[in-house]
């Protein structure tokens, strides 16, 4: 099937759609298509969470996140909702490496939980500096002193995560009765698509730089081969173009650009900020490609298995461990769509990095990674987000080994800076 060839008519933002399990964020994005779809047309389409839920996998597996294609008159959206499961907590961030804003979706009834300040953390690290709030299920908390507290809460958490928590726009409504067509509800969702059109400020973006593109995941498309997905970070490329893939085990591999895709339609030649499908080739080969990879100029970037980082481990209130950091302790470093275990060499003379501690160590990678100077990363002890406690004094009353999750415990220990 031959695709309609992708004009370039307006800029194009992703938007990463988080919060805590179960908050509402699917029903929201089905809302705001909706919305789109209704009062925007275009090429607009008004997803169901069924749709929704179908394209993340679930019910048959642990659902990933879905990038759904909306548009506003000024820009072409890409709306990746993530879930809250924790099942795919790795190909999640490397989605949400590649948002450029981001809405926080929080329960008002519920307020901050866990994985919503794991999820902030994870935006923050991703880059994103400009996000909204919306506060979902206010048909069921009505009452505005509360409804006034849990935005208090959230804006606290955000400045927690480096974000700008006294400036976000906090929005009220409910997800649902907006899905379900209640007038009533709708002007929240037509302030959010209002924000997304205008007011969330485009990233700066270098399309003049070396070409520079992650990839999030690869898919294997029958006729065509393997198919990587992720996002241009810097420069141009166009089909036909060489690039060198980092970060493999068969270091330096190189090929040319088949055939570019985005938004479901084909491209000549893509730039910073687009989201991509890319075919590499080398000669008649389809070149195998995988999350994490690096496309760039040849030349331009170069993999590396040690970095010098500032590194803040975080308290226990924010989600960190209970417990200090001893040298050569080993984490898994999340830096863009790709992680790897790390062990951490703490500064001469420093015995151990207690929680809330700001220090300058020195990471070890036990694979490549592709980190210039100026990479925010996460550390989380394991990937899962799980933590099980061992019964022993000082544990929240009934916890025991290997039953129940710790729910102070987000799985992030620390949050970094490449120098
Ligand atoms: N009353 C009410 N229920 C809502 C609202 N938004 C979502 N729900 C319900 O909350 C449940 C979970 O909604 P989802 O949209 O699937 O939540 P989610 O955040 O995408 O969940 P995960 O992807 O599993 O993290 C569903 O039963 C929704 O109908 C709302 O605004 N009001
Ligand atoms: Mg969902």
């Amino acid at each position: 099937m031959t695709r309609k060839e992708f004009t370039r008519d307006r800029p194009v933002l992703t938007v990463g759609v988080l919060g805590h399990q179960g908050h509402g964020k699917t029903t929201l994005v089905g809302a705001l298509t909706r919305h789109l779809a209704l009062r925007h047309r275009g090429g607009n389409r008004a997803f169901t969470t069924t749709e929704l839920l179908a394209l993340a996998g679930a019910p048959t597996q642990a659902p990933r996140a879905v990038l759904v294609p909306a548009e506003t008159p000024g820009r072409r959206l890409g709306l990746l909702d993530c879930p809250g499961a924790r099942g795919r907590y790795r190909s999640v961030l490397a989605a949400l490496s590649q948002c450029d804003v981001a809405v926080l979706v929080v329960s008002a009834p519920a307020a901050v939980e866990p994985q919503t300040r794991e999820w902030a953390l994870a935006a923050a690290a991703a880059g994103v500096r400009h996000l909204a709030v919306f506060l979902t299920r206010c048909d069921e908390a009505t009452d505005s002193g509360w409804l006034d507290e849990v935005e208090r809460e959230v804006r606290a958490a955000l400045l927690d995560c480096d974000l700008p928590g006294d400036d976000v726009p906090v929005l009220r409504g409910s997800g649902l009765r907006a899905y379900e067509g209640d007038l009533a509800w709708e002007p929240p969702i037509s302030a959010l698509a209002e924000l997304l059109e205008a007011e969330l400020p485009l990233p700066a973006r270098d399309p003049d730089g070396p070409f520079r593109a992650t990839l999030e995941r690869q898919c294997l498309v029958s006729g065509v081969g393997v198919v990587g997905l992720g996002r241009v970070d810097r420069g141009r490329l166009s089909v036909g173009d060489r690039v060198q893939v980092l970060g493999r085990r068969d270091a330096d591999a190189e090929g040319r650009v088949k055939s570019f895709e985005l938004f479901r339609q084909s491209a000549a030649a893509v730039e910073a900020g687009d989201p991509i499908g890319v075919v590499l080739t080398r000669g008649s080969v389809v070149l195998p490609l995988a999350r994490g990879d690096v496309l760039t100029a040849p030349g331009a970037l170069q993999a590396t298995t040690r970095a010098l980082a500032s590194v803040r481990f975080l308290t226990t209130q924010e989600g960190g461990r209970h417990r200090p950091v001893f040298t050569n302790h080993r984490a898994q470093c999340f830096a863009s769509a790709r992680d790897s275990t790390a062990t951490l060499r703490l500064p001469e003379g420093t015995s151990m990095a207690m929680p809330g501690q700001v220090l300058t160590i020195t990471l070890e990678f036990q694979r490549p990674m592709v980190l210039p100077a100026g990479t925010r990363f996460l550390l989380r002890d394991g990937c899962d987000g799980f933590r099980y406690l061992r019964a022993r004094k000082g544990n929240p009353p009934g916890w025991h080994w290997g039953t129940k999750r710790d729910p102070l415990w987000g799985g992030t220990c620390a949050i970094g800076t490449v120098l």
